[in-house]
C-alpha cells in the first residue's frame, strides 16, 4: 500500500450504539463489532471509521466525552477493544477513531476543575466571559437550540457551547489544550490506530473578541459562524498538530468541515501544505434544505445536485482530496432522499452507490446503506432520542406552539434518528440486533431490509457493493481519473465521463422513477459494460437507449 493509502480505500461508518448489541442490554458495544467483522471483510471495506467509545454521559451519544482515553463502559473495556482492532488488523482492515476535540463533556475532569474558580489551573481550558449588560456574552446561538452561552453560578460567569451545554468548546489558544489533544492522538496512535475523523475541526480557533453575530433572522440568538468556521487561527493549529503528532505517523485524517468550499478544500488537503487526507464537506446535504435550513426539506432538483458535486469534483482534481458520501449517522438515509425508499428501493439504492463510488474521492458507507437501509417514521415523539431532535421539538412544539404534526414530518424527513435506528441483521425479533429492548426502536421494515436476507440473494444492495468495491481495486481510472459532467441541464438523468491515460469511463444514472432516453456523443458507442443494476443490459454503450426507473449503468472504453 502507497503513502496515500486512503484514496484507493473505501470506509465503512459505525456507529457502535446501533450496531450490534452482544450482551442483551440493548445498546451496542465493542464485542458486537467483533462479532461482525467477518461480515465486514466478505463486503470488501478498507477502513472502518468508528464514531466515540470513549466514556461518556451520552448527552449526544458519545460526541461528549468526559474520558479521552476510557473505553465507555456501556461498550466494554480496554481489552475488548484491543480485541476488536487486532480483528481489524488482521483481516486487513484499518480502523479510523472519532476525534472529538472542538468540545470535551461538562463531566470531563478538564472542565469539572475549570469551572471551580477563575485561578483554576484548568480555567483556560474552556471558554469563559462575563456576562455583558446582565445578558450572556454575545447572541451567538447553539446549533442544538437556545444560546452558546451558559452561566455557571460558581464564578459567575458564562462557558460558550457551540452544541448543547453538556458539550463546553475547548479554548484552543491554551497551549497546554494543544499539548493534551496531541497527547490523547498519540495514546491512541501509539495502540496501533490508523487515524482520525476530526468532529466539526473548523470550528476549533474562535475569533478572540466574540464579537456579536450580524441578526439576519427575527430569533433572539444567531448563527455565529462567521468568527468560528474556518477560524483565525485554524490552520496553524492544525499545521503544528501535524508537525508534533501526524508527521511521524502514515496516518489518515479527516476533516469534518461544515461549511468549507471547494478553495478551502484545496488549501486543508494539498499533498504537500495541507493539513488533513481529506475534507468531509456538507454541501450537497443541503441541497434539500428550504431557506429555513435543515428543518425545512423541499423538493430538490438534479441540476442543483450536479452543479454542487461537478464543482467539488472539478475543483479538487490534482489539487485536494474529498470524501464521498450519502450518509453518515447525522443524515437521513440516502435512499429515502435521492432514491425510493418504496417500490425501487433495491434499484434506487444501487444506483446511489454506482453513481457515488464511480466519483473521484474516497468512498464512505455507512452501516445499513449496503442494505439500502431507510428512513423511520415513528409516530410519537417519545420514540426519538436524539438531543438535536428533541430540543428541536420542545422549541417549536412546547415553546412556540407550532402544530406536532408538521414538525413530526420535519423529523421524519431529516432527524438524525433515522440513521441511528438499529442495524437489521435478520428477520428475528428487533432484527437480531439484541436479545433485550434496544435503545432506539428498530424500523419495523426489517423482516423485509436485513443482512441475512441480502447475503443469501446474489442480486442484493450488499453484494452490488461488493462489486464496487471490487471495481475499484482494479481499475486505476476510478481513483484516479478526471472529471466531466455530460447532459448538464437534464433534471433526471446524471451522466458523468472520467478519462485516465488511455481509458475513458461513462456513468449514467437515472434519478427518476420514469423510462428515460439517453442520447450520447456518436464518440460515445461501444465499449464494454462494468456494471448495471438491471438484469438484462446492452453490454455495449449505444448512442441512444431508454433508462429504465434509476437504472445505472457504468461503461469503460480504451482508446
Ligand atoms: O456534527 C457536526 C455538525 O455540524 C452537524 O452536521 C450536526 O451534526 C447537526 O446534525 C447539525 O444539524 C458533528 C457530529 O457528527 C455530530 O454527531 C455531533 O452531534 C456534533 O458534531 C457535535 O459533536
Ligand atoms: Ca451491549
Amino acid at each position: 500500500m502507497g503513502k496515500q493509502w486512503w484514496k484507493d480505500s473505501v470506509v465503512y461508518q459505525i456507529y457502535p450504539r446501533s450496531f450490534n448489541d452482544s450482551n442483551g442490554d440493548g445498546v451496542g458495544d465493542i464485542k458486537g463489532i467483533t462479532e461482525k467483522l467477518d461480515y465486514l471483510k466478505e463486503l470488501g471495506i478498507d477502513v472502518v471509521w468508528l464514531s466515540p467509545v470513549y466514556q461518556s454521559p451520552n448527552d449526544d451519544n458519545g460526541y461528549d466525552i468526559s474520558n479521552y482515553r476510557e473505553v465507555m463502559d456501556e461498550f466494554g473495556t480496554m481489552a475488548d477493544w484491543e480485541e476488536m482492532l487486532a480483528g481489524m488488523h488482521n483481516r486487513g482492515i484499518r480502523l479510523v477513531m472519532d476525534l472529538v476535540v472542538n468540545h470535551s463533556s461538562d463531566e470531563h475532569a478538564w472542565f469539572a476543575e475549570s469551572r471551580k474558580s477563575k485561578d483554576n489551573p484548568y480555567r483556560d481550558y474552556y471558554i469563559w466571559r462575563a456576562s455583558e449588560n446582565g445578558h450572556e456574552p454575545n447572541n451567538w446561538g447553539s446549533i442544538f437550540g437556545g444560546s452558546a452561552w451558559q452561566y455557571d453560578e460558581a464564578t459567575d460567569e458564562y462557558y460558550l457551547h457551540l452544541f448543547s451545554k453538556k458539550q463546553p468548546d475547548l479554548n484552543w489558544e491554551n497551549p497546554k489544550l494543544r499539548e493534551e489533544v496531541y497527547d490523547v492522538m498519540k495514546f491512541w496512535l501509539d495502540k496501533g490506530v490508523d487515524g482520525f475523523r476530526m468532529d466539526v475541526i473548523n470550528f476549533i480557533s474562535k475569533d478572540p473578541n466574540l464579537p456579536d453575530a450580524e441578526k439576519k433572522s427575527p430569533d433572539k440568538y444567531q448563527w455565529g459562524g462567521d468568527y468560528f468556521v474556518n477560524g483565525p487561527k485554524f490552520f496553524d493549529y492544525m499545521k503544528d498538530m501535524n508537525e508534533k503528532v501526524l508527521k511521524n505517523y502514515n496516518a489518515m485524517t479527516v476533516g469534518e468541515m461544515p461549511l468549507a468550499t471547494p478553495e478551502d478544500g484545496v488549501k486543508y488537503t494539498d499533498e504537500e501544505d495541507g493539513i488533513v487526507s481529506m475534507l468531509f464537506q456538507f454541501e450537497h446535504m443541503d441541497v434539500t434544505n428550504g431557506p429555513g435550513g435543515k428543518w425545512d426539506q423541499q423538493p430538490w432538483k438534479l441540476t442543483d445536485l450536479k452543479k454542487i458535486i461537478s464543482k467539488w469534483q472539478t475543483e479538487l482534481h490534482g489539487k485536494g482530496w474529498n470524501s464521498l458520501y450519502m450518509e453518515n449517522h447525522d443524515q437521513p438515509r440516502s435512499v429515502s432522499v435521492f432514491g425510493d425508499d418504496g417500490t425501487y428501493r433495491v434499484a434506487s439504492a444501487k444506483m446511489l452507490a454506482a453513481w457515488l463510488h464511480l466519483l473521484q474521492g474516497t468512498p464512505y458507507i455507512y452501516q445499513g446503506q449496503e442494505l439500502a437501509m431507510t428512513n423511520v417514521y415513528f409516530d410519537r415523539i417519545e420514540d426519538y432520542e436524539d438531543i438535536e431532535t428533541l430540543n428541536m421539538y420542545n422549541e417549536e412544539v412546547k415553546e412556540k406552539g407550532k402544530d406536532h404534526a408538521e414538525i413530526l414530518e420535519a423529523i421524519h424527513k431529516k432527524g438524525r434518528d433515522n440513521a441511528r435506528t438499529p442495524m437489521q441483521w435478520s428477520d428475528e425479533k428487533h432484527a437480531g440486533f439484541t436479545t433485550g429492548t434496544p435503545w432506539l426502536n428498530v424500523n419495523p421494515n426489517y423482516t423485509e431490509v436485513n443482512a441475512k436476507k441480502a447475503l443469501r440473494d446474489k442480486n442484493s444492495v450488499f453484494y452490488f457493493y461488493k462489486e464496487l468495491i471490487r471495481l475499484r481495486k482494479e481499475y486505476d481510472i476510478i481513483v484516479h481519473g478526471d472529471y466531466k459532467l455530460l447532459l448538464e441541464d437534464d433534471e433526471q438523468l446524471y451522466v458523468y465521463k472520467r478519462k485516465y491515460s488511455d481509458q475513458t469511463l461513462v456513468v449514467a444514472a437515472n434519478f427518476s422513477s420514469d423510462n428515460v432516453i439517453l442520447e450520447l456523443d456518436e464518440l460515445l458507442q461501444g465499449g464494454s459494460l462494468l456494471i448495471s443494476n438491471y438484469e438484462e443490459t446492452t453490454h455495449q454503450l449505444e448512442s441512444s437507449s431508454t433508462m429504465r426507473p434509476y437504472e445505472v449503468k457504468a461503461y469503460l472504453f480504451y482508446t
